[in-house]
């Protein structure tokens, strides 16, 4: 789909119309095209819905969260979660948990390093940063660790993150049928589809009857992850907490842990810029005497080095907007109500958009070029990614832990072939070589 797009916009110019399956559509690439799009946009911005995934919803009355409500629904939901999960006093309440998580992923790294003799460590990654992000997320959202990283992790968690990759997965196919047709259809992919949500569910809806018990236990009041702050609130009902919760959880898990790998993989292929971004890391820490809230504002760097990751491997290949009122796009007259995809994938390896496209450069967003429009990764105004922060903070403090204790290696230099299954992923894991830094070396 992101190779289609690419092609399309070589072969039809920077804006294209296109029809696919049900779905019509107007696609551009340039950024102050996207830049038209979003500044026309209401109070009431609305994406192309998941039809799939609101048959689910409907089939098992489940309330929907923001990702797929629109309208007042969505914004008197969104602004209360905002004050939690997006704003910088929920991060500042979020961060430390983040930061225990990362430290147990280095243990957890230097435990299977000193199993095996040779002192380095090559691993297919994959499963691990799952495991780290779901840990993270739901000790984010519950206050309770899981024991991803543990020896052996529990049963369930583990099949809840599988669970999560079989339902995105099942997603793409069933992205085009008709809507309406789904519940017919007795194929096996909308079954798989049906049985993946309802795990998620499941294990989502028993953290968090634990949380609820236990809050209703009135525990001492530290702060114990964003569910127990929302339940205090009380400003959201409990099955709209739980809609929304479950969504963070689930959501959080693939679209973080694909960016990883992937920045990962291009600083083990970049060793200059992977040892830039490490001593980046040692001078801030001196700078910010260990203080690590303090320290992601000094690792200007890194930040570039995430930006880079998503230019090249967006985690959402599109943008999408149902524009509320006409607008005009690249001197063309959008009538309200299209749908508009913004392509990100092809947008970020353009070279009509970005100077040698091809080069993983975390310094060229610290250039005073202008990068407006260019970095959408988490969409953009109030329909962006709800979880961005979440997502930031974990990347950064993760990278900052790994880099700060291991080097980092690649068995092959070659680029990574992705595939989309509702997210981009690679086609096949890259294989990362593990090499710890003795402190103090
Ligand atoms: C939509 C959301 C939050 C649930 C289960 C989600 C997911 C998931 C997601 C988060 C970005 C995306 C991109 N697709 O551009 C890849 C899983 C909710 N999510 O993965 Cl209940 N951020 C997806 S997008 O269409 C938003």
């Amino acid at each position: 789909m992101h190779r289609v797009m690419q092609r399309n916009f070589q072969r039809y110019g920077p804006i294209y119309r296109e029809k696919l399956g049900t779905h019509d559509s107007v696609n551009i690439l340039l950024p102050r095209d996207a830049a038209q799009l979003f500044q026309s946009e209401g109070i009431l911005p609305s994406r192309m819905s998941i039809e799939p995934w609101m048959e689910h919803r409907r089939l098992r009355s489940h309330k929907c969260g923001v990702f797929l409500l629109n309208g007042e629904e969505w914004r008197s939901d969104r602004l209360i979660l905002n004050k939690e999960v997006l704003s910088p006093i929920g991060v500042r309440k979020f961060l430390p948990f983040l930061q225990e998580v990362a430290e147990d992923f280095v243990t957890f790294m230097n435990r299977r390093i000193r199993k095996n003799t040779r002192g380095t460590f090559t691993v297919d990654l994959y499963a691990d940063l799952f495991r780290f992000t779901l840990e993270s997320s739901s000790y984010v959202l519950y206050g309770q660790r899981l024991g991803l990283l543990e020896e052996n992790p529990n049963a369930e968690s583990v099949e809840f993150i599988s669970a999560v990759e079989t339902m995105l997965k099942t997603t793409l196919p069933l992205l085009y049928m008709p809507p309406g047709l789904l519940q017919w259809t007795k194929n096996k992919v909308w079954k798989e589809h049906l049985d993946a949500w309802d795990i998620i569910f499941s294990h989502a809806d028993k953290c968090i009857q634990n949380i609820y018990q236990e809050f209703c236990l009135g525990q001492e009041r530290k702060y114990s992850g964003i569910m127990a702050e929302l339940l205090l609130q009380a400003e959201l009902p409990l099955d709209s907490i739980k809609a929304n919760v479950t969504e963070l959880m689930a959501g959080g898990v693939d679209t973080t842990a694909m960016p990883l790998l992937f920045t990962l993989f291009e600083l083990a292929r970049n060793p200059h810029v992977q040892t830039a971004i490490r001593e980046e890391i040692l001078a801030a820490e001196t700078q910010v005497q260990q203080d690590e809230s303090k320290m992601l504002n000094h690792v200007p760097l890194l930040k570039g080095a995430i930006k880079e990751t998503l230019r090249l491997y967006p985690v959402g290949i599109t943008v999408t907007r149902y524009p509320q009122k006409d607008v005009v796009l690249h001197n063309y007259h959008v009538p309200a109500g299209t749908l508009v995809q913004v392509g990100l994938y092809p947008m970020g390896r353009s070279p009509e958009v970005f100077k040698r496209p091809d080069r993983y450069d975390p310094e060229r967003w610290l250039k005073k070029d202008d990068n407006s429009f260019k970095a959408l990764a988490f969409g953009f105004g109030s329909r962006q990614c709800i979880g961005r922060r979440i997502a930031e903070v974990e990347m950064m403090l993760f990278l900052i832990h790994v880099l700060r204790n291991f080097k980092i290696d690649t068995v092959s230099k070659a680029d990574i072939n992705t595939v989309f299954g509702f997210i981009l992923m690679p086609e096949k894991p890259p294989l990362l070589t593990f090499r710890p830094i003795h402190q103090g070396q």
